[in-house]
């Protein structure tokens, strides 16, 4: 999607031996957020969840690139230590685009949001990225539109997700895609996915049902030199899914409390999330892992068929 740069060419970044020459051998591989690991999922859970993403992506034939920064250097493949301590350690720094330079320049550690990985994968040639769900419009508060939509908006790549999280405003997140002609598509569906649940009733641009199609749609944008990424979406398994009437009553519930404690910002998908995890029973939380280790193995064979 555009030439390959020298990974040199970026102070603060340090890329493992493993990605790099993946990369120079042009082998598929596939970026991985560290903002779902250190503050998405509750422990120890989170750093299993991890540990198990890279291991799917290795067994379809993919390397992962999972993305943080640590004492200001920005990582593409944390090793093994590495991404126990982001995963245990306390309070770690959500840091979205907005943030690397400033963990960069202050020599801080952070976990990376779709949008700083995103932007940190494209800088050394990574093209197709997994997480959970992508942040978008808040519902309640219109005005909190993640960074994750521009930075996928301007970034040629691919995104694998099952949808936005299920906290936000999907009409106005889907018609913020459109507006920026963001192709969402849907993977073995029409609909575009609910998160927790497979159908949000809302419609994709188009159907996809095998990665080779996804590819074809995503060869052809780069051909007609229209910079940019695509949105794929990739529904949660059946066997995993949460009903939408479930998240519906807890999320007004922690809609409410996040209104009355003040919460805003970058705190509210946090919060949010935590407070469906904990009225779901951690069903949500169950639900959650199921479908990113779905997204990254529909991810890898994207990465597969991009580099065939
Ligand atoms: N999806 C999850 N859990 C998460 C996130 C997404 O299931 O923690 C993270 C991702 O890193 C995403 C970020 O990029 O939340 C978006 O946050 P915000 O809405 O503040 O931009
Ligand atoms: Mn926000």
């Amino acid at each position: 999607m555009h030439t390959k740069r020298n990974r040199g060419e970026y102070p603060h970044f340090e890329t493992s031996r493993e990605i790099a020459q993946a990369l120079d051998e042009s082998a598929p591989v596939v970026a991985l957020e560290t903002c779902v690991v250190a503050r998405g999922l509750p422990r120890p859970m989170n750093l299993e969840t991890a540990q198990q993403l890279e291991q799917l992506v290795r067994r379809e034939g993919a390397t992962p690139a999972t993305i943080g920064v640590l004492g200001g250097q920005i990582k593409v493949g944390l090793s093994g230590e590495e991404l126990q301590y982001l995963a245990t350690k306390r309070e770690v720094r959500k840091v979205s685009r907005r943030e690397l330079p400033i963990v960069a320049a202050l020599g801080l550690d952070g976990a990376t949001t779709v949008a700083a990985t995103l932007c940190v994968a494209h800088r050394v040639g990574i093209e197709v990225l997994a997480t959970g769900g992508i942040g978008g419009v808040h519902l309640r508060h219109p005005f909190d539109v993640s960074a994750d939509l521009p930075e996928i908006a301007s970034t040629s790549s691919v995104v694998v997700c099952a949808g936005a999280k299920s906290i936000l405003d999907l009409p106005r997140t889907l018609e913020w895609l459109e507006t920026h002609a963001v192709p969402v598509l849907g993977y073995g569906t029409d609909r575009f996915p609910n998160f927790y649940s497979r159908d949000s009733g809302l419609p994709v641009s188009a159907r996809v049902d095998t990665p080779d199609e996804a590819v074809r749609i995503i060869q052809t944008k780069r051909d007609l030199g229209l910079e940019g990424g695509i949105l794929l979406a990739v529904p949660i398994p059946e066997t995993d899914e949460v009903p939408p009437s479930t998240i519906e009553s807890v999320l007004n519930e922690a809609l409410s409390l996040a209104q009355e404690q003040g919460i805003t910002g970058q705190a509210l998908s946090p919060f949010l999330l935590e407070r469906i995890a904990e009225l779901t029973k951690g069903a949500s939380v169950r639900a959650n892992v199921a479908l990113l280790k779905n997204n990254v193995v529909i991810a890898a064979r994207v990465a597969r068929a991009l580099a065939a």
